[in-house]
């Protein structure tokens, strides 16, 4: 139903962005919206439910730094973070699915010859609100494609050939498939990735859900699993429990977040 925002809402600096819930009046203005589960700003969506991680092997080769802000950044906005792996025909992705595999995070290892993978990508968009990120070129638009012959969504060779036109824009469409819902958005490379540092240093460490286990039972109350003598999560690195990248991504991001002022977090 094509319906308006009241402008109450501009005065609020409230307005409605996809993946909301509203609650329409008899002239079909939107009247007020509902609680959100979260909010991104860029792009802007509401009420996200699964972020798919598209990480391909080769062209471009993934950057498990950028996949582990990502995973922080979904994970403190209550969203469910899928890495799939794309061009395992072209490298193999065993080494980045061994990563991932010691984290709580779901890997699914897409293999178009044989279908292997599709099901499980459905499986988590049926009954939710999904979206796919990753950098240009991962192949998001081809996933989407194998997913919903009938979208035949632009992918790489074609797009480029659109211009650069085509990337920028910051409307985000969502539609059903699967049985649940895919919100589409050109821009979700960089999903508000410039203010991950503002996870609070001291929330950081629960966006890193395997690190869990430890908590409080570090030596030192108030751990920050960095240099502390007695730091149960770097002797479960050492040991091999946790991956060396994870923790690497960790003490970058708290760095970052140390740094960043308290005026700046808003
Ligand atoms: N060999 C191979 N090529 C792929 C695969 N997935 C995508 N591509 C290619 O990678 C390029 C970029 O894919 P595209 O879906 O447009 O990426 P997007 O920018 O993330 O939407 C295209 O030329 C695709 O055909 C894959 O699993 N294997
Ligand atoms: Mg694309
Ligand atoms: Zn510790």
């Amino acid at each position: 139903m094509e319906c308006k925002a009241k402008g109450i809402f501009r005065k609020r600096g409230l307005s409605p962005v996809a993946g909301d819930w509203v609650e329409i009046d008899e002239n079909h203005t939107i009247a007020s919206i509902r609680e959100r589960k979260n909010h991104f700003i860029r792009p802007p969506i509401a009420n996200l439910e699964v972020l798919f991680l598209v990480a391909s092997t080769v062209q471009p080769a993934p950057s498990t730094l950028v996949l582990d802000r990502m995973i922080a950044l979904a994970v403190s906005k209550q969203v469910q973070p899928v890495l799939v792996i794309t061009k395992e025909d072209l490298s193999s992705g065993e080494k980045l699915a061994q990563i991932y595999e010691k984290t709580q995070v779901p890997v699914v290892r897409l293999d178009y010859e044989t279908g292997e993978g599709l099901e499980e990508v459905r499986s988590w968009i049926k009954g939710r609100l999904a979206a796919f990120s990753g950098n240009s070129g991962v192949g998001k638009s081809t996933l989407i494609n194998h997913l919903v012959p009938q979208l035949e969504r632009e992918t790489g060779d074609i797009s480029l050939k659109l211009g650069r036109g085509r990337h920028t824009t910051r409307e985000v469409e969502i539609f059903e498939a699967c049985e649940g819902r895919i919100a589409d958005t050109p821009g979700f490379a960089s999903l508000d990735l410039e203010r991950v540092g503002y996870i609070d240093k001291e929330e950081l460490q629960h966006c890193f859900t395997e690190f869990e286990p430890y908590f409080g039972k570090c030596k030192f109350t108030g751990c920050s699993h960095r240099k502390e003598l007695g730091c149960l999560v770097r002797q479960a690195v050492e040991e091999g429990i946790i991956a060396p990248s994870r923790y690497e991504s960790y003490l970058t991001m708290y760095e970052e977040a140390s740094k960043v002022n308290e005026w700046e977090r808003r």
